[in-house]
């Protein structure tokens, strides 16, 4: 309440002041430590005083009912000293709304950010599907994306391992098309029925409620031994995939395959994917960790911060379409949301390009409460009868129902559809709309008698199944099984993990390690490992070694795997972009450095694209040679986890003063053990030694920043950490 005031016109004397705000001033004035908050207060008393002279009814306190309050500080009492009324509707009526202020939280995808942003499209497809958005280039549309982790609480932090969902709301002239995928293109599972005992077994362990947005526990890793079919899905969550550096910077997939179907009718498969523009990038186990104590809102925070500053994310829809010849003639089956189609095999085609341009204006309001339904999807595009989609299109209608109280919520903005949409749907809690006439119900021949009859469905323009039975399945008949190729568990886990750099395949070892030996009971992690030897023999043993166990027997497997050809796609490493664009350069300076350094390798930086962010041991003006000189934050506030590279301008006495301090060895210790690359000046030396920085191609006097990047230096990594 105190800051929009600060600075402003000092407050008015006492006696200008209504009775009620010299009532609060009085009330609030305990000690001299209040002073500033009761001088705010009274200028916030100002303002509106004179807010109401202009005649700004948006400018008073009212309440729910449009009420003017003449005191928001102090509720009604019988006498100075006596008991609170019954009878005060004004505290009644704010603390009846704020006990009520939560709602349940999602079960699944709980934490999570939100942004709008448009929808462009770059190619378009009228060959394909009859889509309204498809069918011009250049044409766009509104949308919102909510990205999310998934076993977490909503308060939880935002750098666990984990997935993270990737749901996007086109708002279409066709009506909503919500595409509610994930950053990893598998799942764990492939039937609906087993999603309640996998979320079961990830969240909060029953009886002790921890631990919190972990996977790395007993019953997690007791569910997935026992449910071989999650294994690709494993290799792809213990991978860097589920430690994205920013949510900028992370793929996204529609997970199952999807039906195009065109104006003519035909059908085929499509798998969606979004690509960043900026590339992709992870965390290090070790920085993730860090990460989270040092800005447990560290992706959100990024998101929300490169959007006010004019740095729109972007990602480029891509579709893989194939199809009924090429499904049956894969090695895998298609409806079968644990496997992916390799892009060397489909290729992925740019369709369109979505880029996030505004931030949220109410957090609750939005990102919230928008409610994303995989049965959303417009006219030509369709679902498969994959059968973890088939139970996904229940699920979260359901869910939204318990999450938002009502039926009714299609019409809280942020779900409502930007086109017009009309039915005879009437009532329910929190009803908004006020629908006229008498229409409700159809067919009926009101209009005979000059009266509104309603909206009619419309064959040609209305939404219709795709009719033709492309996925071979009997409707005759009621069975519980699966089909035959859903049997393979492990020939695409397989390809994952040989589709990785030596790096990436040491990560995801030691990934498995660190998991395992966070399991307690022993028979899970042998059961785990061995059907590691279903994937790759080597992987078994290291995982083995690095939990010191003998390597149990081959789990047999229920269907034998085959060999894929290895796709660079899968990697992150191959893919890396050598760019500043989106990426944070943190530079530490102290007293007596040289501004002039330190602006022009902040200059060098932004214009190639990224950022800067100063670190100094104290945030007000420091006197450096060129002026003083403010920092964005504190030394032991802004560690080095924080930014993509570091630079450094010290001079020697206050490099020395700093060698003395933890927060400043660690900044460099840390960048170092996370491959970073590190621009310093020679009076950083001395810290760099205390922190056992080597030289090597990373390390860099500052004119060198630019042309080495903010990349990481993998090559350094078996020097800085035993990797299983
Ligand atoms: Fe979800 N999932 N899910 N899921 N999911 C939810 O819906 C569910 C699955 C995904 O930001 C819930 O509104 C079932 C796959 C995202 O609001 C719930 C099954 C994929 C989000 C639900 C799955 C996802 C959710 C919880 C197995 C990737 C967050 C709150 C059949 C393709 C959306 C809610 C947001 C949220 C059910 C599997 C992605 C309970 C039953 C596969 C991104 O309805």
């Amino acid at each position: 309440m105190a800051t929009p005031t600060k600075g402003k016109a000092p407050a008015r004397a006492a006696k200008e002041r209504s009775p009620a705000l010299d009532n609060a001033l009085r009330d609030h004035q305990p000690g001299a430590g209040q002073t500033d908050e009761a001088t705010a207060l009274g200028n916030a008393g100002e303002i509106h005083q004179e807010a109401a002279a202009e005649n700004d009814a948006a400018a008073f306190l009212t309440d729910n009912f449009g009420h003017r309050l003449s005191d928001n500080q102090n509720s009604l009492r019988a006498g100075m000293r006596g008991p609170t009324l019954i009878e005060d509707f004004i505290l009644r009526e704010k603390i009846f709304h704020f006990d009520h202020e939560r709602i349940p939280e999602r079960i699944v995808h709980a934490r999570g950010s939100g942004a709008h942003g448009v929808f462009e499209v770059t190619r378009a497809i009228p060959d394909l599907t009859r889509a309204g958005l498809f069918q011009k280039k250049g044409q766009t549309c509104p949308v919102f994306v909510r990205f999310s982790t998934v076993a977490g609480g909503a308060g939880s932090i935002d750098t666990p391992r984990d997935v993270r969902g990737f749901a996007v709301k086109f708002y279409t002239d066709e009506g909503n098309w919500d595409l509610v995928g994930n950053n990893i293109p598998v799942f764990f599972i492939q039937d609906a029925m087993k999603f309640p005992d996998l979320v079961h077994s990830v969240k909060m362990e029953a009886d002790r409620g921890y631990p919190q947005a972990a996977s790395a526990h007993d019953t997690f890793w007791d569910f997935i031994g026992l449910m071989p079919e999650s294994m690709h899905m494993i290799m792809w969550a213990m991978s860097d995939r589920a430690i994205p550096r920013t949510l900028r910077m992370m793929e996204g997939f529609g997970v199952h395959t999807f039906r195009f179907v065109n104006a003519a009718g035909e059908g085929r498969f499509v798998k969606f994917h979004w690509k960043p523009v900026l590339g992709m990038e992870s965390l290090i186990w070790d920085e993730a960790v860090k990460v989270a104590g040092a800005d447990p809102d560290f992706h959100r925070r990024d998101l929300f911060e490169s959007i006010a500053a004019g740095h729109f994310p972007a990602w480029d829809l891509g579709v893989q379409v194939f199809d009924e010849e090429f499904a049956a003639s894969q090695p895998y089956d298609v409806l079968d949301a644990t496997k992916l189609i390799p892009e060397e095999d489909v290729p992925v085609e740019i369709v369109g390009r979505m880029t996030l341009n505004r931030n949220v204006d109410n957090f609750f309001a939005e990102t919230e409460q928008v409610a994303f339904l995989p049965s959303n999807v417009i006219p030509g595009i369709d679902f498969s009868n994959d059968p973890l989609l088939q139970g996904r299109l229940f699920s979260y209608l359901d869910t939204q129902k318990s999450r938002l109280g009502t039926t009714n919520f299609h019409q809280i903005p942020v779900n409502a559809p930007k086109c017009p949409f009309h039915n005879m749907q009437r009532d329910g809690l929190m009803q908004t709309l006020v629908p006229t006439g008498r229409a409700n119900y159809e067919p009926n021949s009101l209009d005979e008698a000059g009266e509104d009859s309603g909206p009619r469905a419309c064959p040609e323009t209305g939404f219709t199944s795709f009719r033709e039975n492309g996925e071979r399945h009997d409707p005759t008949e009621k069975v519980r099984v699966r089909a035959d190729l859903f049997a393979d568990h492990y020939s695409q886990a397989a390809l994952f993990f040989h589709s990785q750099t030596e790096s990436e395949q040491a990560h995801i070892a030691s990934a498995l390690v660190f998991e395992l030996s966070k399991v307690a009971l022993e028979h899970v992690r042998a059961r785990v490992v061995s059907r590691l030897r279903n994937i790759d023999e080597t992987l078994a043993q290291r995982v083995a070694d690095g939990l010191a166990m003998d390597l149990p027997e081959k789990a047999p497997a229920a269907r034998q795997p085959v060999k894929m050809k290895p796709s660079d796609a899968l990697s992150i490493q191959k893919q890396a972009k050598k760019t500043f664009a989106g990426r944070k350069v943190g530079i530490l300076f102290a007293e007596g450095s040289d501004k002039a350094t330190i602006d022009k390798l902040k200059a060098g930086v932004e214009e190639a694209g990224g950022t800067v962010f100063l670190v100094a041991p104290k945030v007000g003006g420091i006197p450096v040679k060129g002026g003083t000189l403010k920092a964005d934050g504190k030394l032991d506030g802004s560690p080095s986890v924080l930014f993509d590279a570091v630079a450094s301008v010290l001079m020697p006495e206050a490099a020395a003063k700093l060698a003395m301090q933890g927060a400043a060895v660690q900044w460099f210790m840390d960048a170092y053990g996370h491959c970073k690359t590190i621009a310093h000046c020679n009076g950083t030396r001395i810290i760099l030694e205390k922190a056992g920085v080597e030289p090597d191609e990373g390390v860099v006097p500052n004119e060198k920043l630019l042309e080495v990047g903010p990349v990481r230096h993998f090559a350094r990594e078996p020097k800085v950490r035993d990797l299983a």
